[in-house]
């Protein structure tokens, strides 16, 4: 019988599906996995949150459920963004201490570091200055995780972490347009550029730079978090600095994948957000220094076959 029973929230959304998926490929006969949408639990409500610890009575969790989007989304709600992801991390951390949960790990994002820095960022560095005024409501929600993990460390010795997250992407993504990240929303605006004959039209100068991550890579190191990493400190999981890209060569990576041939455009009136969030990922590489992410253009490619094999399923 399994020991552990991981209750992982968010659990069918893109990083959700990417872990359900690792962890049957490396099932262990003393966990147990739980995986959990907004239809099983509103976790903006107590008494919802409360039921599902009570139903499910974890050992462990894995905490991916939040109001997330691309910068677009972020910059029309960011207030909403603060109050719902507070509302949703102070009722799972809090149900986490009175289920007496082992371990709990929660996601924060690259967007949490200061505004204005020197580059790469690393973890010594998220409470040096404010984030990014583009997605100051998500981006400091986000960051208190970090101050619940410390707290509920010190006044009641929990093992609650959190690993920062760079832009991710891959099967089960959200496709919307004005909701969805930039690779997602690239995509299907190339895929409909190339069915009805239109130029295809990159958002922005194109200059911004982002360290993607594809899912599956990022299920594989969110499992090894939760099993090996006991640090109540954040850890980066992001690709090597050297593999960060420009917004312009993904959007070429795209219309390579897709197969698009018509015009290529920029809509300059468009913002580019935060130029570059660059990230060191060496406290990872001491952990695990052969890690191999998948290049870019194949987790690209995967991603854009599955879109289009499962285009009527897929969110947009
Ligand atoms: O993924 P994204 O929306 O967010 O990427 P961030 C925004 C960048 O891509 C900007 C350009 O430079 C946009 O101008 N872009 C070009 C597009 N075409 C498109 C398009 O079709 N759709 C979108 N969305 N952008 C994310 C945060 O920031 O970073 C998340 O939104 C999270 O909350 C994550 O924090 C780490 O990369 O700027």
């Amino acid at each position: 019988m399994a020991s552990k029973v991981i209750l992982v929230t968010g659990g069918t959304g893109l990083v959700g599906k990417a872990i359900e998926k690792v962890a049957k490929e490396e099932a262990r006969s003393d966990e147990k996995w739980v995986f959990v949408s907004s239809k099983d639990a509103n976790l903006e409500l107590e008494a919802d949150t409360l039921a599902l610890f009570e139903k499910h009575k974890p050992t462990h969790v894995i905490h991916l459920a939040a109001m997330v989007g691309g910068l677009f989304r972020n910059m029309a709600h960011n207030i909403d963004f603060f109050r719902v992801n507070m509302r949703i991390n102070d009722n799972v951390l809090h149900c986490c201490f009175k289920y007496n949960v082992k371990k709990c790990v929660s996601c924060l994002s690259t967007s949490v570091f200061p505004a204005n820095s020197t580059y790469p960022v690393d973890e010594t560095m998220i409470y040096d200055d404010v984030p990014h005024e583009s997605e100051f409501g998500f981006s400091f929600a986000k960051l208190m995780i970090d101050v619940l993990n410390r707290g509920y460390h010190r006044q009641h010795n929990c093992n609650f972490t959190s690993v920062i997250l760079s832009n991710v992407f891959g099967p089960h993504d959200n496709f919307n347009l004005e909701d969805g990240h930039v690779i997602p929303g690239l995509i299907n605006k190339a895929y409909h550029s190339k069915m009805n004959n239109k130029p295809f039209v990159i958002w922005g100068t194109g200059s911004p730079r982002r360290q993607f991550i594809y899912s599956l890579d990022l299920a594989r190191l969110f499992i090894w978090a939760l099993r090996e990493y006991d640090d109540v400190s954040p850890i980066i999981l992001a690709v090597d600095e050297e593999d960060e890209v420009s917004i312009k060569e993904v959007a070429e990576m795209v219309v390579e994948a897709i197969g698009f041939q018509g015009e290529v455009i920029h809509d300059t009136s468009k913002s580019d957000g935060q130029f570059r969030k660059t990230a060191n990922n060496a406290k990872l590489r001491k952990y695990l220094p052969d890690f191999k992410f998948t290049p870019t253009k194949q987790a690209i490619k995967e991603t854009v076959d599955w879109f289009i094999e499962n285009y009527d399923l897929a969110k947009k």
